[in-house]
This record gives structure tokens, sequence and C-alpha cells, in this order.
């Protein structure tokens, strides 16, 4: 079901201090910036590599204001990793059947994502403590 890592998700106070130290230490290049206002945040997406299944990032991620998901979780726990998305086929048929094994669904239904993806959060205390997000890509 799940076909790749399509970004591992990292909440920061600074998104451009953060994407100019990804840049400076990692030579990765930004091929995305977007502010969701339904997630509540600022993010940019940071190619890693591509592979057979599609291509892997890292997804930085800046709270829009403290009363956020990414806001909540800075204030608790400080910057780090914040989500694992994996790549999926079909996130509507995959929240089905990950539903049925009795996971807790933040998401019934895809919402919009990064660079034109359809996502859905999965609960982390459901997962062992690791926030899942499935990620269907628009990019073929
Ligand atoms: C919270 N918890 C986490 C966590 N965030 N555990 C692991 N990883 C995380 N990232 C734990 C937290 O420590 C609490 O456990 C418990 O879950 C409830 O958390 P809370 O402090 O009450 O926080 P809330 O109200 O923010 O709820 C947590 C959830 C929320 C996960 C339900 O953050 C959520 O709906 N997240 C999904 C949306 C999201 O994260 N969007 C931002 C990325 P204890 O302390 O009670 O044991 S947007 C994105 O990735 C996009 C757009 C994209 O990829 O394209
Ligand atoms: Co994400």
């Amino acid at each position: 079901m799940l076909l790749r890592i399509d970004h591992v998700g990292v909440a920061c106070h600074n998104l451009e201090e953060k994407i100019e130290f990804y840049e400076s230490v990692f030579g990765l290049t930004v091929v995305s910036r977007e502010v969701n206002e339904e997630q509540g945040v600022r993010e940019a997406m940071l190619h890693v590599a591509d592979g057979a299944q599609g291509a892997s990032y890292v997804q930085l991620l800046e709270p829009l204001h403290p009363d956020t998901a990414v806001g909540r979780f800075l204030a608790k726990r400080g910057e780090g990793v914040h989500h694992i998305g994996y790549g999926v086929a079909d996130v509507t048929k995959a929240l089905e059947e990950i539903g049925a094994k009795g996971v807790r669904l933040i998401d019934e239904r895809p919402r919009h994502g990064s660079m034109g993806a359809s996502i859905a959060f999965l609960h982390p205390k459901d997962v062992g403590g690791v926030l899942t997000e499935l990620v269907e890509t628009s990019r073929r």
C-alpha cells in the first residue's frame, strides 16, 4: 500500500532560516513554497531524490499561528520531526483500508496538500507515536 516515503515533515520556528540551513549544509533545492491556511502552515518542499515510485522531499513547516497543529507541537516539543508522509496510489482507498483496521483517521476524506497532492493524516496515538500522512501525488 505504501509506495515510498514522499516526505519527512520538520517543524521549525523560522522557515527562511531552516531553508538556508538545508540548502547550505545538504545542498538541497526548494521546489515549492506554499501557505496552507487549512493546515495552518507556511511550508517549503526541498527535493531529496527521485525513485522508481516518485520523488522524495523534506517538508519544512512553520506555523501560521501558535494555535495550529504545528504551533502546538513546537510549544510542547520544540523543533524536530513532525510527521512522515508516505506515497500511496489512491488516498481514498488507503483511508478505507486503514480505517477498517481500527486506526483512527484524523481526516475521513482527503485534503489539499503541497504541490497539488491529496493528503490525509492518521492519528499518531494509533501509529506508535508517529503522525502519519498519506500522499496521493498529482505528479505522474
Ligand atoms: C501531537 N502529538 C503528536 C504530534 N502532535 N505525536 C506525534 N507527532 C506529532 N506531530 C501528540 C501530543 O503529544 C499529544 O499526546 C496528542 O498527540 C494530542 O496532541 P495535542 O497537543 O492535543 O495537539 P493537537 O490538538 O494539535 O492534536 C494533534 C493532532 C493534530 C495530531 C490530532 O496535530 C493534527 O490534526 N495533525 C494533522 C494536521 C497537521 O499536522 N498539519 C500540519 C502539516 P499527549 O501529550 O497527550 O500524550 S500540513 C502538511 O504536512 C501538508 C500541507 C503537506 O504535507 O502537504
Ligand atoms: Co506533510
